[in-house]
This record gives structure tokens, sequence and C-alpha cells, in this order.
């Protein structure tokens, strides 16, 4: 890390995460999106980062924030929700923006239907996070701060 690294990270949610804690908790959990916002906000703090917070249902909108994130963001957590197994362009932008990202999913993709096991968002990903609830942005807060780490320094 150096000098010049912003002290920010992006946290990025998909479409239909704005309905935690509201539908599917025997899936999904009982937590906010605010529970998550905070969560995550909270932890990035402990490491010295800030975080800026969009979710939307929009694809277009989740871009245009991964493509300003270049200008003042060191990392990006990203839940891209049903985004991870359909989007050619969600995937573009991360890798163009060429920041550490690390993906986050509530559930056990792996372990639901065939086609949540597919990411398009996998390997332009520094750390994964699957199946950790909640709890698992916080993971992801923490190692993806290690990453940005090693990266400055290399
Ligand atoms: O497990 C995850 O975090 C997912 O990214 C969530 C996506 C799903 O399409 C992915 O396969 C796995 C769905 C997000 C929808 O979130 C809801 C939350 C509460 C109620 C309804 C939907």
């Amino acid at each position: 890390m150096t000098e010049n690294t912003p002290r920010r990270l992006l946290l990025v949610n998909g479409p239909n995460l704005n309905l935690l804690g509201v539908r599917q908790p025997e899936i999904y959990g009982s937590e906010s999106l605010a529970d998550v916002v905070s969560l995550v906000e909270r932890t990035a703090a402990e490491h010295g980062f800030e975080v800026r917070a969009v979710q939307s249902n929009h694809e277009g909108v989740l871009i245009d924030a991964i493509h300003a994130a270049r200008e003042d963001c060191a990392g990006i957590v990203i839940n891209p929700g049903g985004l991870t197994h359909t989007s050619v362009v969600l995937r573009d932008a991360l890798s163009s923006v060429a920041l550490p990202v690390a993906e986050v999913h509530i559930s056990d993709v792996n372990a639901r239907e065939e086609f949540r096991r597919f990411s398009y968002v996998r390997d332009v990903s520094a750390v994964h996070v699957i199946g950790e609830g909640v709890p698992g942005y916080a993971i992801a807060v923490s190692k993806l701060v290690e990453v940005i780490a090693g990266r400055a320094d290399g």
C-alpha cells in the first residue's frame, strides 16, 4: 500500500439484494441490506478504509459505479446477485477497472441449482467468499485489504 492508495472500498450489491431480510430468510438470513452496509463499513473502518455502497436492480447503474471506482477506490467488494451467472458486461466492467475484486455470495451457490455454479465474475476476482451468510462480507473485506496491501507493496 502506498500513500497514494485511496482509503476507500466500493461495495456493490446487485439485483434483488434490496430484499434481504424481507423475503426468503431461509436462504439469505434475516439481516437487511442496511445491516450488510453497516457491517462492511465497520470492518473497513478497522482497516482504515471508508466505503461507498451501491445497490441497484439495473445493470448499467452498477457498471457506472464500477467505472467511477477507478478514480478513488482501492478495491471492490461485490455480490452481483443473479448477474453473477449471466453478465459478461459486468465481468468486463470489473476487469476493465483493474482493481482487486472480492466476490461474495451469501448462500452456497455450489449447493443450489446447477445454473448457480457458474460465475462470470469468478476469474476476475482475487477473493471468493461463498456460503458464509452476511458475515461473509466482513471476511471479504479483510481478505481484500490483504490483497490491496500486498499489491501496492510489490
Ligand atoms: O447467495 C447470494 O448471495 C446470491 O448472489 C444471491 C442472488 C442469487 O441469484 C445468486 O445465485 C446467489 C439472489 C439475490 C436475491 O436476493 C434476495 C434476497 C432476499 C429475498 C429475495 C432475493
